[in-house]
């Protein structure tokens, strides 16, 4: 298993379409694998393939407790078959967007189709912080950044800032 760097934005890679997933092989769990290993790492409750470079339909998430044992979830070409009507705010965070955190709406539940880790076709009624994390991740598969869903004046301050933390290290 190996901890892979993670893409921050402004990165064109964060910003295409991943592709679906043909077979889930050893390959495909092995960058699972790595996948969950960087997001413990980091440490963060999320993770697409394209944040590690991969642009592939593929998430693993861990929404457990620290004193929890881990319960890794890994999606593999996930589909949003329904949201709820109704939306609520949560303050979000992305490991692409490293400190900066922001109320994002999106409906408050959801029901996902996807192949787990052995390619075995499931369904996740996701609710509560689950819902926002599967929401997050499959954006992420379209190109999509949760500061996307703000105002153009705050995204700009952000990515005006995140460029500049990159000059800073890149000089340092
Ligand atoms: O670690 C993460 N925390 C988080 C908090 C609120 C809403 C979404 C997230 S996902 C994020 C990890 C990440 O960037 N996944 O793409
Ligand atoms: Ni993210």
């Amino acid at each position: 298993m190996a901890v892979l760097p993670i893409i921050t934005a402004p990165d064109p890679r964060l910003k295409v379409r991943s592709e679906p997933v043909s077979k889930v092989d050893d390959d495909l769990r092995k960058l699972m694998d790595d996948m969950l290993e960087t997001m413990y790492a980091a440490p963060g409750i999320g993770l697409a393939a394209i944040q590690v470079g991969v642009p592939k339909r593929v998430i693993v998430m861990d929404l457990s407790h620290d004193e929890q044992p881990p319960q890794p979830l890994h999606f593999v070409n996930p589909e949003i078959k329904w949201t709820s009507d109704d939306k609520g705010p949560y303050e979000e965070g992305c490991l692409s967007v490293p400190e900066f955190y922001e109320e994002v709406e999106r409906p408050l539940k959801a029901r996902i189709d996807y192949l787990d880790y052995n390619g075995a076709q499931q369904t996740l009624d996701a609710e509560g912080m689950t819902a926002v994390c599967i929401q997050h991740e499959m954006d992420h598969l379209e190109g999509i950044l949760f500061i996307d869903h703000l105002s153009r004046l705050k995204r700009q301050m952000i990515l005006k800032k995140l460029t500049k933390a990159k000059k800073l290290s890149a000089s340092a």
